[in-house]
């Protein structure tokens, strides 16, 4: 049977990477951390928390990553631990550094010393194409970061291809553009957006505040997207891949479609408020995945209208069991939740 290591097992694609794991058969292990109120929700949600082996780890303990490849040796690790949120690293951008550009070494130096025969792969991102250079964006497209979240993943990714190359480990970036789900945090637009339609339609909520309707960007479906990692791991040589949809579509755009799938519209709820605009912004990203197509034989299955309508239907169907008096810790509030509106500290002097 094959072992495989997920860190960030607990995010919105660990969960989902988790749960085709198993389904192929691995016996998986995940890094969680000790937080003051535990977060399984979405390994709750999709049925595989008692099929996974929880282990503690933080990307900033290199010693926790020690013991857990001593004792498991993994075939597999997928490295998906990060501060994943563009916005909370411009606030804390230092801290960004230490998780998700700082934590990619720690584990792969234990990983050259104890278990060099592992195959990894690396949650790179399409943030690090930033104020692009060229579109679509490919493997070959220049970076250029627009965040200390992207500067972040940059150093990772340049970090993933040198112990590869420095010490023919088999380690894979995969460049991956925006993907959702009914499972995404409240922080990104998509599901601020979807969870609000709902509490919108069902009277909870009266308005919705967002900062730059035009970014564009080229969002997927997360489960379309965890199948592409596995499948980097599978190839016989180790390289790096860029997975989208080929697709962009705006902010504004998103609130369109996601509002008419309740028969409102989104001009009549949706305000804008300069506290949700960025220092620095990325105004469009939109992906080749010519060489994931031709390499990988992987597509994307799910269209953008089709992962719209999920995701309102599923927030929908949450508030309608909330309703009813179930309650579920299916989220941590965030952002705009109860009538409060939470400022992002860059912005607090606007
Ligand atoms: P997510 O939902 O925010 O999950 C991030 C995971 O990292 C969580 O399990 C989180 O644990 C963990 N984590 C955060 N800080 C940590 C630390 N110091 N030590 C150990 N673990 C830590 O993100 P996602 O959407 O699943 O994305 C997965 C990865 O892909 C991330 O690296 C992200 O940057 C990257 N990525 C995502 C997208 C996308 O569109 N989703 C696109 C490109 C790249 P807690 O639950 O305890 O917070
Ligand atoms: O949903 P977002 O916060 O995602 P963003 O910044 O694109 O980052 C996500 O995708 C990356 C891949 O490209 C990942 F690497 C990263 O980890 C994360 O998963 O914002 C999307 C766009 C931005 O242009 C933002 O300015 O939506 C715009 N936006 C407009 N109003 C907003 C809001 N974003 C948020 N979060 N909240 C708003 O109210």
């Amino acid at each position: 049977m094959k072992v495989a290591l997920i860190t960030g097992i607990t995010g919105q694609d660990g969960a989902y990477l988790a749960k085709f794991l198993l389904s192929k058969g691995y016996k998986v292990y995940g890094t969680y951390r000790r937080l003051s109120t535990p977060n399984f929700w979405r390994l709750q949600a999709l049925g595989v928390l008692d099929k996974v082996e929880l282990v503690s780890f933080d990307l900033i303990d290199q010693s926790s990553m020690l013991n857990i490849l001593k004792k498991i040796k993994p075939d597999e690790i997928y490295n998906l631990a990060a501060q994943s949120f563009v916005g909370a690293s411009f606030e804390q951008p230092v801290s960004t550094a230490e998780i998700t550009a700082l934590g990619l070494p720690r584990i792969l130096d234990v990983m050259r010393i104890l278990c060099p025969q592992a195959k990894f792969y690396q949650a790179s991102s399409s943030e690090m194409f930033g104020k692009v250079q060229q579109i679509p964006q490919n493997e070959k497209t220049p970076f250029y970061p627009r965040s200390p979240y992207a500067a972040a993943k940059l150093y990772a990714h340049w970090v993933t291809i040198n112990y590869r190359e420095a010490y023919n480990l088999f380690t894979c970036s995969g460049i991956l553009f925006n993907h959702e789900s009914p499972l995404r945090g409240l922080e990104f637009v998509t599901r601020k957006i979807t969870n609000a339609v709902a509490r919108i339609k069902l009277g909870l909520q009266k308005e919705l505040l967002l900062g730059n309707l035009d970014a564009k960007r080229d969002w997927g479906y997360a489960p379309d997207f965890v199948e592409a990692m596995w499948l980097m791991l599978q190839q016989e040589h180790p390289d790096d891949f860029v997975i989208a949809t080929g697709e962009t579509h705006t902010v504004r755009e998103f609130c369109e479609v996601a509002f008419q799938e309740v028969g409102l519209h989104y001009n009549d709820y949706v305000k804008v408020d300069e506290r949700f605009f960025r220092p620095s912004e990325v105004d469009l990203l939109v992906g080749d995945p010519a060489q994931a197509k031709q390499k990988l034989n992987w597509k994307p299955k799910t269209t953008f209208k089709e992962l719209v309508k999920i995701m309102v239907q599923e927030d929908l169907n949450r508030w309608q069991r909330f309703q009813k008096g179930e309650h579920f810790p299916w989220d941590a509030p965030y952002d705009y939740v109860f009538g409060k509106t939470i400022s992002p500290t860059y912005q607090l002097d606007r």
